[in-house]
């Protein structure tokens, strides 16, 4: 049993007064995605960050660490681009989010979920599973599922979990700020782990593009009685990298299928049948990398 991380506290009267807040908030921030100059901006982010980082994990200044502010943020991950281009979106993540995050001083890491390249079409759900299942074991209690193609547009949009289960990214500029639809819950979600056990995590079923965002939101506010709750839709803005679709990411077929029966298999189906082999780990600088295999079946 490894020992106890040396940043999870127990809560006494002391550690109260020294709740962790952010510093020097600018609010909102000019985001631009020039492709070209992606690398150069991410060393500059790198040279001027990392000695905020240790293990992969950001550490918070001046304040012992408050309750529900150990900060898991899931990237699901795959790059079958041939310019790489993902793996520049994730820089162009890492360049933005580090900062706002560091001026949020919490205690926080991103979690770089990867899918083995086998053969098996994408399954967002279950990598997002397995980064909740491996957070957790390292002693996170807040979880960001978090698409690596979405970047916020205001430091004061605060990365926290509260007890309701919230949906971050209702505004994004691709949709003209507008939800797309009433219950949209793609993109970014933030749960507790104890809401997250709640509802049984994901659908490991969703193999390919859809859905999957969907089913969760049917689990958490049809089965668990959630309300569905976004934060401020001045403040919660996100910008989207404009990309394509993989080809080895097809929309999913079975997926209005898969939907439809949601209620029939979310008791069965999800962190409590959740099947996978880690492959590899290991720390970089901002985040920490996981590679998995999800055991696709035919
Ligand atoms: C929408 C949702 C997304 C998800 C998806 C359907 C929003 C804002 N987004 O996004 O959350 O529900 O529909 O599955 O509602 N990825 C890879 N490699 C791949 C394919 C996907 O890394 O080959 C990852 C990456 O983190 C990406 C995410 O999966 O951001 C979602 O895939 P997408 O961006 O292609 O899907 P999109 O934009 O239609
Ligand atoms: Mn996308």
């Amino acid at each position: 049993i490894p020992a106890e991380p040396s940043w999870i506290k127990e809560e006494t009267e002391e550690t109260e007064e020294k709740i962790c807040t952010p510093k020097d908030l600018v609010g909102a921030l000019a985001i631009n995605f020039d492709m070209s100059k992606v690398e150069e901006r991410y060393k500059e982010m790198a040279v001027e960050n990392q000695e905020y980082f240790e293990n992969g994990e950001h550490l918070p200044k001046d304040c012992e660490v408050a309750p529900k502010k150990n900060i898991a943020i899931i990237i699901p991950f795959r790059d079958m681009t041939a310019d790489l281009f993902r793996t520049k979106q994730f820089h162009y993540f890492l360049y933005y989010i580090v900062p706002i995050l560091h001026r949020q001083n919490n205690h926080f890491a991103v979690y770089l979920v990867n899918q083995a390249n086998d053969g098996s079409p994408f399954n967002r759900a279950k990598l997002l599973n397995i980064g909740f299942d491996v957070a957790k074991d390292d002693g996170f209690d807040c979880f960001f599922f978090h698409d690596v193609d979405l970047v916020p547009e205001n430091d004061k949009n605060i990365y926290e979990c509260l007890d309701t289960p919230r949906h971050y990214s209702g505004y994004i500029d691709k949709f003209n700020y507008k939800l797309p639809y009433n219950t949209i819950f793609g993109g970014i979600t933030a749960f507790t782990a104890e809401a997250f056990e709640k509802i049984n995590g994901y659908s490991n079923e969703y193999w390919g593009w859809g859905g999957e965002d969907d089913d969760l939101e049917r689990r958490t506010i049809g089965g668990a009685k959630y309300k569905l709750v976004r934060p401020s839709p001045q403040i919660t803005r996100y910008k989207m990298i404009k990309h394509d679709h993989e080809t080895s990411n097809k929309p999913n077929p079975n997926r209005v299928k898969l939907l439809k029966a949601w209620n029939k298999h979310n008791q069965f189906d999800g962190l409590n049948s959740l099947n996978y082999e880690l492959i590899e780990r290991n720390n970089e600088v901002f985040y920490k990398n996981i590679t998995v295999d999800l055991k696709y079946e035919e």
